[in-house]
């Protein structure tokens, strides 16, 4: 997968490149993130990327030229998918992750100052929002889809079964996990669990998994019992 980040802070990108499992996908050329310079598509000497608001209004606004044009050459190589990050942006989920991880390039836009000039947006795919909080530029949450992506794509994280059983994978957040020291701070490791006893365990993290879900994502336990449900109907 070929991942675009346009931003005005390029530097930035190292963050999500320079470490660990995305670090070692880069080297096994499994994901190659680039950062695209917006600043570098700037239109006049003092390469200029944002201008007061028509109509008034506090801060800045991020110009429509170097955007488009960085957009312009980020498909130049090979077509992709153009996702601006921005808080009215569709909320970003596993689900969203897995889909986006199909795909072979990913041109991320991120924004900054107060907004971006809504024109921009005749030029984007899709908009991605990680939550309803403000801040104060798009690539932190491009950095959150990059890596939610990124470990989903085969070859990147050792273990593919890791990501079958995680929270959201099945429809319920994950089970309890526990590791040594048998006892922490008088702190026991549920005994089921030191029992080797595999099907007694497989109910446990099933009856743990539910019960947490019930209690955390109410939401997402409702739709796992009609899916359930569905699921008991047709057979499936
Ligand atoms: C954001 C979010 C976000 C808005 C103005 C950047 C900031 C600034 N992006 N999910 N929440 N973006 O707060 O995606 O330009």
């Amino acid at each position: 997968m070929f991942i675009d980040v346009l931003t005005i802070f390029p530097d930035m990108v190292e963050l999500v490149t320079g470490w660990s499992i995305l670090k070692r996908a880069a080297e096994k050329g499994i994901v190659t993130v680039r950062a695209v310079n917006i600043r570098d598509f700037a239109v006049d000497k003092h390469r200029t990327t944002d201008d007061t608001p028509y109509g008034g209004g506090p801060g800045m606004v991020m110009k429509p030229e170097p955007v488009v044009a960085a957009i312009d050459f980020a498909r130049q190589e090979r077509p992709g998918r153009v996702i601006l990050l921005s808080p009215q942006g569709e909320r970003f989920t596993q689900a969203k992750a897995r889909a986006l991880s199909a795909e072979d390039h990913l041109i991320l836009v991120c924004g900054r100052y107060e907004g971006i000039d809504e024109r921009i947006r005749a030029f984007v795919d899709e908009e991605i929002s990680i939550g309803d909080y403000v801040l104060t530029g798009g690539e932190l949450p491009a950095f959150v889809v990059i890596d939610a992506v990124t470990r989903l794509i085969p070859g990147v994280l050792g273990n593919k079964a890791s990501t079958d059983e995680e929270s959201f994978a099945g429809g319920l957040l994950e089970y309890p996990q526990y590791t040594r020291p048998p006892v922490f701070r008088n702190l026991p490791v549920p005994e089921v669990l030191l029992s080797g006893h595999h099907e007694r365990i497989r109910r446990w993290r099933e009856e743990m998994a539910l019960q947490r879900t019930k209690k955390r994502h109410p939401e997402l336990y409702e739709q796992y019992l009609r899916r359930r449900e569905r699921g008991n109907n047709d057979g499936s």
